[in-house]
């Protein structure tokens, strides 16, 4: 059966191609630098959003046009992979990543929970082998069943925490089964709601406990893909513990368990966040925390969550821009964790929206590859840093001085003379590198 029938394999056709169904700006064996477009950019397409998710809101119901809508649970399930791997192939797209709950429904009881999901992940598996997909990363849904109202990990039950311990040793096993490339935490209930019934304190104890012991078997069944932790500051909760790339990185360091995680960080988290995503990004590289990325937009004016597919080239120039200074990600990739809009209702919109947004992010790439090759942001900070290159400077960035020495040196200075920040001509600058990416 074919799912995207308006849809033949998707191909690069070039800038000036105004055909929806094309790309304009990801040209896969294009080689940017040192490596090709599809190197540099491991996309992945995300389960839920992509196969599930059917457009409900508060307000109204689902809107979304799927084959699968009138179909019995797990007879919809199996063909979501059919679909799944059709819109892989036609996009060519080398990853997916997952939920448990994405894939299979849940039983009456755990086992037989546990039994749909096996059945559907040894269709997935003959599938990833006969298209060579991928999965990138899995994850365990640790939020959509009533019983982690209060949390899962951080519940104020300890039997939901057993239970959710036992729900994320399965989906390890899982995604260790399906070769997957790393595994993400995301702790979608782990917060509060109100302070007056929580003891926070035990909570992130229980936590840290949580994912010490995941790390534990991990080791036990010799899984060799990444651990990720995803920050997110609210929603669901009123305040997650895993606010954003610094609380995480804290979190994970009073922890012990820095070395066994890096970051998922996602574009709209940040913004949530109250930060850009050139500055999540940013403070995960120099860290060396930055591991994987989830790839959508926020819009401006809302307060919450609209996972809206990256068509926005200034944070996605300056991602790339991270993105390549770090040289890219070691088993981590880019995970469309993006939804169609509401209104966007049919299974070619999917695509479509997929292709803006491999190209915004290959544009991006493009125009930031070429702002590292010319240099000019790095001169730029060299310049205004050159003070610490001798004399004073140099002494205090190797450490080597004193507020005895710093008072004697300062006493003999007049009024230092200080350097323009030159933000207008840096942004006009950026500007430029965007513009001739593709102009040229
Ligand atoms: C929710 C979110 C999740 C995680 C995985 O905001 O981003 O889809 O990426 O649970
Ligand atoms: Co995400």
């Amino acid at each position: 059966m074919e799912f995207f029938k308006e849809v033949s394999k998707v191909s690069y056709e070039g800038k000036d191609s105004r055909n929806p169904l094309a790309f304009k700006h990801y040209n896969a064996k294009q080689k940017i630098g040192s490596k090709t477009m599809e190197e540099w950019l491991p996309f992945a397409m995300s389960w839920w959003h992509t196969l599930v998710a059917g457009g409900a809101d508060p307000f109204g119901a689902p809107t979304a046009l799927r084959t699968w809508n009138d179909k019995e649970l797990m007879e919809a399930s199996k063909m979501r992979v059919e679909a799944g791997f059709e819109f892989m192939d036609k996009l060519g797209i080398n990853y997916f990543c997952f939920h448990d709950r994405d894939l299979a429904p849940e039983g009456k009881t755990i086992q037989e929970t546990n039994a749909n999901l096996d059945l559907v992940v040894d269709i997935l598996a003959e599938k990833m082998s006969q298209y060579n997909k991928k999965v990138l990363w899995g994850t365990a849904s640790l939020f959509t069943n009533p019983r982690y109202m209060h949390g899962g990990a951080t519940s104020p039950n300890a039997d939901i925490f057993a239970i959710g311990a036992a729900q994320v040793k399965k989906a390890l096993d899982v995604t260790h089964k399906l070769n997957g490339q790393g595994y993400v935490f995301w702790g979608g209930r782990e917060g509060y709601e109100t302070l007056l019934n929580t003891d926070m304190k035990k909570e992130q104890d229980h936590m840290a406990y949580f994912l010490s012991m995941a790390v534990d078997y991990k080791e036990k069944i010799g899984f060799k893909g990444s651990f990720y932790l995803e920050p997110k500051p609210k929603e669901p909760t009123k305040h997650q513990y895993d606010f954003d790339v610094a609380t995480c990185m804290e979190f994970l360091a009073k922890y012990n368990l820095d070395k066994h995680f890096s970051i998922n960080i996602e574009v709209n988290h940040a913004t949530l966040a109250g930060h850009t995503v050139h500055h999540e990004a940013h403070l995960a590289r120099i860290n060396d925390m930055w591991g994987t990325l989830d790839i959508n937009f926020g819009d401006p004016l809302l307060g919450w969550d609209t996972d809206q597919f990256p068509t926005n080239i200034y944070d996605a120039t300056l991602m790339m821009y991270e993105y390549i200074k770090q040289d890219g990600f070691t088993n981590g990739g880019l995970n469309f964790d993006a939804k169609v809009r509401r209104g966007s209702h049919t299974m070619t919109d999917l695509v479509t929206s997929y292709i803006a947004g491999m190209d915004t992010l290959a544009w991006g790439l493009k125009a930031a590859h070429n702002m590292i090759e010319d240099g000019y942001y790095e001169k730029n900070i060299n310049e205004r840093y050159a003070t610490y290159q001798s004399g004073i400077g140099a002494k205090i960035d190797k450490k080597q001085t004193s507020f005895d020495e710093l008072s004697q040196y300062a006493n003999t200075l007049e009024e230092p003379v200080l350097l323009s920040g030159k933000q207008e001509v840096l942004e006009a600058e950026l500007n430029q590198f965007i513009w001739n990416a593709v102009s040229k």
